[in-house]
């Protein structure tokens, strides 16, 4: 786990076309504001703001699949290239359909360099909805079924596209809030889950300790999807569909440190912030916090690897 100055590229991705709350297209430039730039500089990393991507031709008052699929392939193509350029890539929310392109961007770049894509969504839903399963029909409860080649989405990728995100390679953490369907998918498709009944029963480590050895071994590239509705309300209050019973900022830090010293983190969504619904910046804060601890912030110098069970001092 070094301590090895990165190179951060900052991509805005202001989507809001996959879900029904308006507000997430503001959520770029909230954290922008609360520091984002500027946090992550003084930690000795060179940032490189990108600005906002631009869906190609979005026809204005577009919606659904073909909306999402404009803004993803404009995603998807800054990521790939940020990773061909050797930088991290941090997509910037925006409502969680963006993943779409920022996954299928890094499985570009894994299926080039043949290194396998891990993926923790750190989220109170699942996001493995399909148009037939979706209670809402908002796209960002979708990506994650999109991305592992459910049927039901077709255009929504850059053409040839790369094989389908393996769904044994997704881990689902913080989970509390699934729709009959798409529980059924998640099963059968046997993506990992730490839900907040296991994080109840066994705190945030074990579980996050078994993921990133999963990764370790695999050689894996780790892509974070941070989703704010991850965290309890109380905590990040800026989300449109919230849920109750979610992560403390305590255990929502730890697992950024141990993010951090893992060392495979490679490309990192934060999404779902709606700066409309936020009480005074406080949940961009909490984010941009968040953020800088799993790129290296640290109380003090610590020697001990986060697989290890002990604390050593
Ligand atoms: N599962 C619900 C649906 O599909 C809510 C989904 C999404 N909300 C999010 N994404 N914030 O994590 O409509
Ligand atoms: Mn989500
Ligand atoms: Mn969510
Ligand atoms: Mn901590």
């Amino acid at each position: 786990f070094s301590e090895t100055p990165q190179c951060i590229a900052l991509i805005g991705a202001p989507v809001e076309v996959g879900t029904s709350e308006p507000g997430a297209l503001m959520g770029p430039a909230a954290l922008r504001t609360a520091g984002l730039v500027r946090t992550l500089r003084d930690l000795g990393h060179a940032v490189e703001d990108r600005g906002d991507v631009a869906p190609e031709a979005l026809p204005p008052g577009a919606t659904g699949l073909p909306a999402v699929a404009a803004w993803a392939k404009a995603l998807s193509a800054e990521v790939e290239a940020a990773l061909a350029a050797g930088t991290v890539p941090l997509a910037a929310g925006g409502d969680h359909s963006l993943s779409l392109g920022s996954v299928d961007g890094a499985m570009r770049h894994c299926a080039r360099t043949g290194q396998p894509l891990m993926v923790l969504w750190l989220d109170a839903h699942a996001d493995f909805n399909t148009p037939e399963t979706s209670p809402s029909g908002n796209v960002h409860g979708m990506p994650l079924a999109a991305l592992c080649g459910e049927p039901g989405f077709s255009g929504l990728f850059r053409q040839p596209a790369p094989p389908p995100l393996d769904p044994r390679r997704v881990h689902l953490f913080g989970l509390r809030s699934v729709d009959a369907g798409e529980r059924a998918l998640v099963r059968a498709r046997q993506v990992g889950v730490t839900d907040m009944r296991a994080i109840d029963e066994f705190g945030v480590v074990a579980p996050l300790r078994r993921v990133l050895e999963q990764a370790a071994t695999a050689g894996a590239h780790l892509h974070v999807s941070l989703d704010i509705d991850f965290l309890d309300p109380s905590v990040a209050p800026a989300v449109g569909t919230a849920v109750p019973g979610g992560a403390t900022f305590r255990e929502a830090h730890l697992i950024m440190e141990m993010l951090h010293d893992c060392g495979l983190v490679r490309s990192l969504d934060v999404v779902e912030l709606n700066p409309f619904l936020d009480e005074r910046g406080r949940s961009a804060r909490v984010l941009v916090e968040l953020v800088a601890s799993l790129f290296g912030r640290r109380i003090l110098d610590r020697t001990a690897s986060p697989l290890e069970t002990l604390p050593t001092e």
